[in-house]
């Protein structure tokens, strides 16, 4: 099936909420971008792995306490680490995010709902391709 984008998707290490990414997961798939979905509580080792098997076109990291927040971080370095930041869109969400603390981490992207998320989504990929192409 002709997907328009690959999306991975996890809620972050130490956090268990998820009727937040699995709306923004039905939303995403709804608007025809596979997603896959590796759960709660997903380490950062855990992303970079799945980010090494799938080669997704965004990484998606849901929080819902300030308490794991901090996690966006750690996963964006360990994303560096791996060599890897500059092939893959990161995209941060969750109740208490907000697009300053997004920016402060470094993330590429941030949307408050899922249908924001996927308009952010589309527009993000829409500007990594054309430039690759430019
Ligand atoms: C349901 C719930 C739970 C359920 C979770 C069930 C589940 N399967 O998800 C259970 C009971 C397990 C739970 C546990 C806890 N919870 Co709780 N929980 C909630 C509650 C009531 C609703 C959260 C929710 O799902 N909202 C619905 C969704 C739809 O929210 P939404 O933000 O609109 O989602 C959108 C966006 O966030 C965005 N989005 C989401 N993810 C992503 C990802 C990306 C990449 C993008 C771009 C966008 C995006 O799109 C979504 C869809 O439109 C909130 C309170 C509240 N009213 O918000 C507390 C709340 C989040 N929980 C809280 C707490 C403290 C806890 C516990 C620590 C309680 C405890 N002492 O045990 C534990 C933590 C467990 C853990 N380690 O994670 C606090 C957090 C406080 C804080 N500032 O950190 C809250 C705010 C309650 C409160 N007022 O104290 N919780």
């Amino acid at each position: 099936m002709q997907t328009i984008g690959k999306f991975l998707m996890g809620t972050v290490k130490g956090d268990v909420h998820d009727i937040g990414k699995n709306l923004v997961n039905i939303m995403l798939e709804g608007a025809g971008f596979e997603v896959i979905d590796l759960g709660v509580q997903v380490a950062p080792e855990k992303f970079v792995a799945a980010i090494d098997e799938h080669q997704p076109d965004i990484v998606g990291f849901s929080a819902f306490l300030t308490t794991t927040m901090p996690m966006f971080k750690a996963n964006i370095n360990a994303l560096e680490k791996a060599g890897m930041r500059d092939s893959v869109i990161v995209m941060v969400g969750g109740a208490p995010v907000t697009q300053e603390y997004a920016d402060a981490v470094g993330a590429d992207g941030y949307a408050a709902d899922a249908s924001a998320t996927v308009k952010r989504a589309k527009a993000l990929l829409q500007e990594r391709r054309a430039k690759v192409l430019a």
